[in-house]
């Protein structure tokens, strides 16, 4: 895999991959620092997971205003959200205003999928191949790739012999699906599958909505902002991007200060109608402060949940099936929804539970189940994602010594702050594994800050390579592996890599939260960034811009 390129200097300082939330916010801070950069994305427009989700019903659970981006108070003052929580079409109109506000669409080639990315030791850059055959050499490789981007289609028998059409959640087509009088199946009840299910079920002749695990879901209590709100919000912008920039899990909501048996029964059944009332993941941020820990007071809760569920929906034996039975609130990352649980009322919605009757095979004109076949003329497939590492996976990353990436990850991933990997050099993947363990958007900007610093440093210092040490990455690695032990997500969460076959069984998420990421990035920033090995810049090596 030796350069071409030995005599040549790089194409551009940075090459970004992938224009979603995150390496969109990361041109943004290359281009302002003075870097040439060029983002290289799959898909035919700006979005990332919000261009390729665009199924009915795809929403934010995060709400909108603490999604969305906080570098700039003129882009806040200026975009007027509409709702809470914004559906995928209004948040994809504000990416492709955010790119269009910052003039960064130049820097941006569509409908380039990187297929391979190699380390060139002679001239110290990457080279990357895009699927159509372009090349690209840069610097620097940052990829910006997403956690929930490869869709995973299970290997049901049959799958690929269905005549009808079917559609992943996560791969949605751009022109519209027409479900009116069509037979639907939707295979998988957790976050996408429970927010296409209210969103066809009126348009569609019959529904049949495939469970193989009930799923704590509790309500969004999504609303339209009103004007006061919204006045109160632009004039409030500094303090939520204080709260927001500094909050451990990336919300602005406050914590509640008690414990759940410091209160008596009566006042803990008003506590739960009101966290029930309450917007998205409040239900976990300001609920009772040990009601992931105690398993008392989360039985009480999810008893709570089970009977509002019951209140919902009419048939007690749908309403059985749609109570979880073998997990606790906040085991698995809880979905929210709008009108799932009332979607079971109507006649032409039926629920088929996989544990009681299993799925046998996909027959080319339905799904057969040990009760039955369905026929069927659309299949939705909300089965979830290879989680963290299934996009830098796939990219054909070479580093030093043709050593693949694949290959040094064989046994899950090992990175700094979720940034860097050795052996990898000047190779950064801001908002990958061991990144995040919240409001994602606001952990990874703090990934493309720190991310952007090294890059300026090394500018700054005539440093032409840097790779992670030994030790950083050791370190980083072990605190995420130790700290998944104590994590309220059980070993069933897609969180663990345990959805997909084959792949190792290891925490994904950064188990030591924001407050780790914030103390290991002071502490390496006031080290002059002693976590890297860092070597001058080869002369021959500078890039063309
Ligand atoms: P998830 O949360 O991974 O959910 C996938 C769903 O698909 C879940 O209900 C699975 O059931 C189900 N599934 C997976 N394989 C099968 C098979 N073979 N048969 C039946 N059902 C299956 O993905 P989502 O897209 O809903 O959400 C991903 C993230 O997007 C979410 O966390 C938010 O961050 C937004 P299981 O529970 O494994 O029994």
């Amino acid at each position: 895999m030796e350069s071409p390129d030995v005599d040549r200097p790089p194409d551009v300082d940075v090459i970004v991959v992938g224009a979603g939330i995150t390496g969109i916010y990361q041109l943004y801070r290359a281009v302002q620092a003075g870097f040439s950069v060029h983002l290289l994305e799959a898909g035919e427009g700006v979005g990332g997971t919000w261009y390729w989700n665009r199924y009915p019903g795809a929403r934010f659970d995060s709400e909108s205003y603490t999604y969305g981006y906080l570098f700039s108070a003129d882009l806040f003052e200026e975009w007027r959200w509409q709702e809470h929580f914004a559906a995928q079409p209004e948040t994809e109109r504000y990416l492709n205003h955010v790119v269009d506000r910052f003039d960064l669409r130049r820097h941006i080639t569509f409908g380039a999928r990187v297929t391979s990315a190699g380390w060139q030791e002679s001239s110290q850059q990457w080279r990357v191949g895009t699927e159509a055959g372009r090349t690209v050499t840069g610097r620097w490789l940052i990829a910006a790739t997403g956690v929930l981007s490869i869709p995973y289609l299970p290997d049901v028998p049959g799958r690929d012999g269905y005549r009808g059409r079917s559609y992943h959640t996560g791969l949605w087509p751009s022109t519209a699906v027409d479900f009116a009088g069509q037979r639907v199946a939707v295979i998988g009840t957790s976050s996408s599958g429970v927010q296409v299910v209210p969103a066809i079920a009126a348009e569609v002749e019959s529904l049949t909505v495939y469970q193989r695990t009930a799923n704590w879901c509790t309500p969004l209590n999504n609303r339209p902002i009103t004007d006061e709100e919204q006045a109160e919000m632009r004039a409030g912008f500094a303090q939520l991007k204080e709260t927001l920039d500094t909050s451990v899990h990336g919300f602005h909501h406050r914590p509640h200060d008690r414990t759940a048996f410091e209160d008596p029964e009566d006042e803990r059944r008003r506590f739960y109608q009101s966290m029930w009332d309450s917007p998205g993941f409040q239900k976990l941020t300001s609920n009772y402060t040990d009601i992931l820990f105690n398993a008392e007071a989360n039985a009480e809760w999810c008893r709570y949940i089970a009977d509002r569920i019951r209140a919902i929906v009419a048939d007690p034996a749908t309403a059985e099936r749609l109570i979880p039975t073998d997990h606790r609130f906040g085991e698995k990352r809880p979905p929210f929804v709008s009108g799932y649980f009332e979607a079971f009322n109507q006649p032409h919605v039926e629920l088929v539970d996989l544990r009681q009757t299993p799925m046998v095979r996909i027959t080319p004109t339905g799904i057969e189940t040990t009760d039955g076949h369905r026929e069927l003329d659309i299949i939705v497939w909300a089965t979830g994602f290879d989680f963290g590492t299934g996009a830098l996976a796939r990219m054909g990353i070479r580093g030093r010594g043709g050593q693949a990436l694949n290959d040094y990850w064989a046994e899950g991933p090992r990175t700094f702050l979720g940034v860097a990997t050795r052996g990898f050099p000047n190779l950064l993947f801001p908002g990958g594994p061991h990144a995040a363990a919240g409001n994602n958007p606001r952990y990874n900007g703090d990934q493309v800050d720190f991310v952007t610093d090294l890059l300026i440093h090394a500018r700054d210092h005539g440093i032409g390579v840097i790779e992670v040490t030994e030790r950083s990455e050791e370190r980083w690695t072990r605190m995420v592996d130790r700290g998944a032990a104590a994590s309220s997500f059980g070993e069933g969460s897609y969180y663990f890599g345990t959805n997909i076959p084959g792949k190792p069984k290891r925490y994904l998420l950064n188990s030591g939260g924001r407050p780790k990421l914030f103390a290991v990035i002071a502490e390496t920033v006031a080290k002059d960034y002693d976590a890297f090995e860092m070597v001058p810049v080869a002369e021959k090596a500078t890039a063309t811009g």
